[in-house]
Formats: structure tokens, C-alpha cells, sequence
């Protein structure tokens, strides 16, 4: 049975843990990293020499980098709808994956810090300038969203789980009043995600730290 090693509030686990309930994956899960510790343990750091989470091991094969593990999971188990094998399409998909962790991570890693987990050691003035510039990166989304369901078309896929993730957090640590721009489209596209029980399940039910 796959294994899945890290803590659930982790949004990075919450993407595996949901893809595995999307998908009907049964896994073992063991909570790591943070209050947990473990991710320093020797059988840990061979595992994963980031000292991060989440790590899986696979019938022998380990993996780390939560998007990757999504690919690799979805490409041995998942249906072919939620990540398509066509080159365009699973292009497309990928871009929206890389555009999570490179794009939308570094603001929403300011405000998740700034607003949960050290609100102390953030300025202020930091978390207005990430929420700023969070709001520009989800506009992208917002207009992408605009004559689609989902973010690459029809069908739910690995893009919507990378950044629905995060979409959780930023409509749970950002007020109505802060967001200076209607994005209708990314909040139609986010009730929709938001209805989805394996989400619910692995997001939004658990405790944000
Ligand atoms: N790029 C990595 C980042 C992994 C990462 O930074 N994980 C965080 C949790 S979201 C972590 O392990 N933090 C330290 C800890 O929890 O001990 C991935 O996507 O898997």
C-alpha cells in the first residue's frame, strides 16, 4: 500500500492525501514534519534529504515534491480525465502546477506566515504587499476562469487540486474587505471545488495550523 508520510495541515500533503481520495488510492498515512518532527530522523532524511513533507514510498520507489508525487500518482492510478495524456493538454495542466509553485507560493507563504504561523515576526506592511500582489497572481486565474469550468477545460485535474489547495487559505486568511478586485470567475470555479468531498475531507475540515 502506497505510504504517505506528513501532517494533514500541511497544504502540501492535503494536495496528495485529496488526490488519493479523489482517485479511491487507499494509503497509509504517518504524520511528519513541524510539531511532529521525524522529517530529521536518519530513515526520514534518507528518504527525503530535504527534511520536508510530504514523502511517499510506492512498491519500493520514493518520492518527494508534492506536484510530482500528484503526476506520478495520477499517472499509475488515476483516470486519464484528471491528468490528460495528450501532450497539449497535459502541458497544460503542468503550466498551471509550475504556476502554483512558482507564481502563487511566494505571496500566499507570506501571508499564510504573516497571518497563522508567526504573525509576530511579519510587518504588516509585508502582509499588505503580499496580499497585493496575491491578488494580481489570482486574478490571472480569475481570467483564465472566464469561459471555462475548470481550470484547463471541462474536466477536473491535477491543477485544480495544486492550486485549490492554496485557494483555501487564501479565501480563509484574507477578508472580503482586503480583496480590492471582483473575481467572480475564480469564486464560481472555488464553490465548485469547495463541493467536492474529497476536499473537503483533506482541506477544509482541518485545522488550519
Ligand atoms: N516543494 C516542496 C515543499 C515541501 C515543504 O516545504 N513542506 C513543508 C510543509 S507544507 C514542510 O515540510 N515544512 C517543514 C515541516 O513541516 O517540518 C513540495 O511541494 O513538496
Amino acid at each position: 500500500m502506497l505510504k504517505v508520510w506528513g501532517r494533514r495541515n500541511s497544504n502540501n500533503v492535503q494536495k496528495v492525501l485529496w488526490l488519493c481520495d479523489e482517485i479511491g488510492l487507499e494509503y497509509d498515512q504517518e504524520d511528519a514534519g513541524a510539531e511532529f518532527g521525524r522529517t530529521r530522523d536518519p530513515d526520514m532524511l534518507a528518504r527525503n534529504p530535504n527534511a520536508v513533507v510530504p514523502t511517499v514510498e510506492d512498491d519500493g520507489f520514493t518520492l518527494w515534491e508534492s506536484n510530482v508525487i500528484l503526476r506520478y500518482l495520477a499517472s499509475k492510478f488515476g483516470p486519464e480525465q484528471i491528468y490528460p495524456r495528450s501532450h497539449t493538454m497535459r502541458a497544460d495542466v503542468e503550466r498551471w502546477m509550475d504556476w502554483q509553485q512558482t507564481t502563487l507560493l511566494p505571496p500566499m507563504t507570506t501571508i499564510f506566515w504573516g497571518r497563522v504561523r508567526t504573525p509576530d515576526a511579519i510587518r504588516a506592511s509585508d502582509i499588505e504587499e503580499a496580499i497585493k500582489k496575491g491578488e494580481r497572481t489570482w486574478s490571472i486565474l480569475d481570467n483564465q476562469l472566464k469561459d471555462r469550468l475548470w481550470i484547463t477545460g471541462d474536466t477536473f485535474t491535477l491543477a485544480e487540486i495544486s492550486i485549490g489547495a492554496q485557494a483555501w487559505r487564501w479565501f480563509s486568511l484574507v477578508r472580503a474587505d482586503e480583496r480590492l478586485m471582483k473575481q467572480s470567475h475564480l469564486e464560481n470555479w472555488f464553490s465548485r471545488v469547495r463541493a467536492r468531498r474529497a476536499f473537503d475531507h483533506n482541506v477544509s475540515s482541518v485545522p488550519l495550523t
